[in-house]
């Protein structure tokens, strides 16, 4: 493993490369990468830093974001088929089908989409400034999409707004069951329970904190409490081990696992740098249309 990471160091120096691992990726990957975070910040930092490759541990969309905020730089996923099942459940003709329907209603989409998605769609957001975007929108009635339990949540917070979900959702997170929440307080009674907006209603309401996985991260490691229950994928646990290991952290469920995140292996990533693969492509006329979204998320979160 050592050797490895010897040999990515050196790859990475030759090729003028930065690693970056979504919070969701096995620890191996998080160890070696120059900087963890979620998608968006991530996208944030490759646009930022100076390199001329980035090599992006996570999984499509991800990938596809940084390339279109950075197109200038080549952008690798190390894992080709690293995908997101919540972002497939909608394609840029449903949004088109979606507009069709509702013509003067804005449509808002999660980071979890595609590019030719975001193309689609008005503005993005991500589900730490989901609630700011579309409560910034002058509009009364907002279309969100594609994660359904997100759009429950935001709509909780958002009683002015009238929302219309597409009903999709993250097969991971939906594995969390209110019986969860409960038995978890009856094992640990001083735990705090973290829990993504992802998840249910019925385990939203019954959590401490709902949160995106940067705003997870931020309250256990700020709070005075010492027992943490998280409910978002274990790869949250890496850092938070890591920078407070005086502190308890346990996983909601054991099924907090994404297996489309798991694909990436120290191995894939030391491939990406090799072979300088798998080079991620977005036609210019969906990128620009998609980097308006995302700018626009910008400008209102
Ligand atoms: O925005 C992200 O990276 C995702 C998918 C989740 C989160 O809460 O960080």
């Amino acid at each position: 493993m050592q050797e490895l990471e010897q040999k990515i160091t050196k790859l990475k120096r030759e090729r003028e490369a930065i690693i970056l691992a979504h919070n969701y990726q096995l620890d191996e990957v998080q160890s070696i990468a120059d900087y963890t975070g979620d998608s968006f910040y991530l996208s944030k930092i490759a646009t930022s830093v100076e390199c001329k490759t980035i090599v992006f541990a996570g999984v499509l969309f991800m990938a596809e974001t940084a390339k279109i905020l950075s197109p200038k730089k080549t952008v690798l996923l190390p894992e080709m088929h690293a995908g997101c099942p919540l972002a497939d459940t909608i394609s840029a003709d449903d949004v088109r089908k979606l507009r069709q329907t509702y013509p003067l209603t804005p449509i808002v989409c999660y980071i979890n989409t595609s590019a030719a998605v975001k193309a689609e769609c008005d503005v993005c957001c991500t589900s730490s400034n989901a609630i700011k975007v579309m409560s910034s929108l002058s509009e009364h009635k907002v279309i969100f999409v594609p994660d359904e339990n997100l759009g429950h949540y935001a709509a909780k917070q958002l009683p002015h707004k009238e929302l219309v979900l597409w009903s999709g959702s993250c097969a991971t997170h939906v594995k969390v069951s209110p019986a969860d929440v409960i038995s978890a307080r009856n094992k640990y009674p001083n735990a705090k329970i973290l829990v993504h907006p992802e998840c249910l209603p019925s385990v939203t309401e019954l959590a401490d904190f709902v949160g995106s996985t940067s705003e997870i991260i931020h309250y256990a490691e700020n709070s005075r409490e010492q027992i943490f229950i998280i409910g978002t994928e274990v790869g949250v646990l890496f850092r938070l081990r890591a920078s407070k290991p005086n502190k308890q952290f346990h996983l909601l469920h054991p099924g907090l696992v994404c297996p489309e995140m798991k694909k990436t292996r120290l191995k894939s990533v030391y491939n990406a740098l090799l072979c300088n693969q798998y080079q991620i492509e977005v036609e210019e006329a969906i990128a620009a249309k998609a980097r308006l979204a995302l700018t626009r998320m910008l400008e209102l979160a």
